[in-house]
């Protein structure tokens, strides 16, 4: 049995244990963190579906996921909803309640609605990586990754500036190597002649895979964005016949907020595996409740 075939079957399916238990064996052999004594299977399949059952890259993303966050801590650590309410309010972000003809989530960034002046870098990162844990716990996302649009209308020399070296490898890390969601197309529109600086910076680091999945499609969007998205995904500001932006913002800030304990037992967690409870820290040592997201 192959990869894809093997990614159809739910998280305790009996064809899956051996591919779960020796990723688990092997993590923790690899693994950096004394306080963590097992991974759950529902974490495990999050890496082994990301990679398509490859056991080798599976640890190896699950690796790269630990660094990242332990070494992303200004992002990683803080996953609050509410503390970035003000942001989401703009209509920033969106993941759109309908997935593609593919199965892959769509999500909407528009980085116009983002004031520099008020929101570091770092908290709208933070915005992303609280959608990202939400929507890779779906196991239909875990199969068919992302879309993601981001709109750059309104990108300005202050919003350039807040992307330094060090924040453009992590930006290109988390998209190619250090999180279990498979990055299916990144869709620029509206992008201004002085992002190319920005994305010059970004570019060397990401896979060729990835760099392939870069499409810009400038001001003239509504032509070209439609040869990737059907109609009834993507809402009317972007050629679609789906629901407003701003009504799928107002949708998925909810959704976060509703995730808000959830996200900070993430954030908190040493691993991230918040299935399993940590026996060496008495902060997070209660019993988590861990609902299963339905898949939307
Ligand atoms: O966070 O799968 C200069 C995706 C993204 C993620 C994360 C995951 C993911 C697709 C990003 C995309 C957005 C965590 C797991 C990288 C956060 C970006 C935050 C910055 C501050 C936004 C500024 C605007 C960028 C535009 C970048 C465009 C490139 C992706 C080409």
């Amino acid at each position: 049995m192959n990869g894809p075939q093997l990614s159809e079957l739910p998280d305790d399916s009996e064809q899956l244990r051996p591919h779960v238990s020796s990723l688990r064996r092997r993590a923790l052999q690899a693994s950096e963190l004394s306080a963590v004594r097992t991974f759950s299977d529902a974490f495990l399949c999050k890496f082994l579906r990301a990679r398509d059952f490859d056991e080798e890259l599976s640890l190896k993303l699950l690796l790269n996921y630990q660094r990242w966050r332990r070494e992303s801590p200004e992002i990683s650590t803080c996953l609050s909803p509410s503390s970035v309410l003000g942001l989401l309010n703009t209509s920033y972000h969106a993941v759109l309640p309908q997935r593609d003809h593919t199965g892959s989530r769509v999500l909407v960034y528009r980085i116009g609605q983002w004031n520099p002046k008020d929101w570091s870098a770092y908290q709208v990162f933070r915005v992303s990586l609280m959608t990202s844990e939400i929507i890779s716990m779906e196991t239909e996302t875990q199969r068919q990754g992302v879309k993601v649009i981001f709109d750059l209308q309104g990108w300005s020399i202050a919003h350039a500036l807040q992307i330094n070296p060090s924040l453009a490898r992590k930006i290109s890390s988390v998209l190619s190597e250090s999180f279990p969601v498979k990055v299916r197309g990144i869709h620029l529109v509206n992008e201004p002649m002085f992002f190319r600086p920005v994305f010059a910076m970004i570019r060397p680091f990401l896979s060729d895979k990835i760099r392939l999945r870069i499409h810009m499609h400038g001001a003239d969007f509504n032509d070209t964005l439609s040869d990737f998205f059907s109609p009834p995904v993507l809402p009317p500001e972007y050629g679609g016949e789906g629901p407003c932006i701003e009504e799928a913002c107002r949708d998925w800030t909810n959704q976060l907020l509703q995730s808000e304990k959830l996200l900070l037992q993430i954030a908190s967690h040493p691993t991230g595996d918040i299935a399993i409870i940590p026996d060496e820290d008495p902060l997070i040592s209660e019993k988590v409740e861990t609902k299963p997201l339905s898949d939307g």
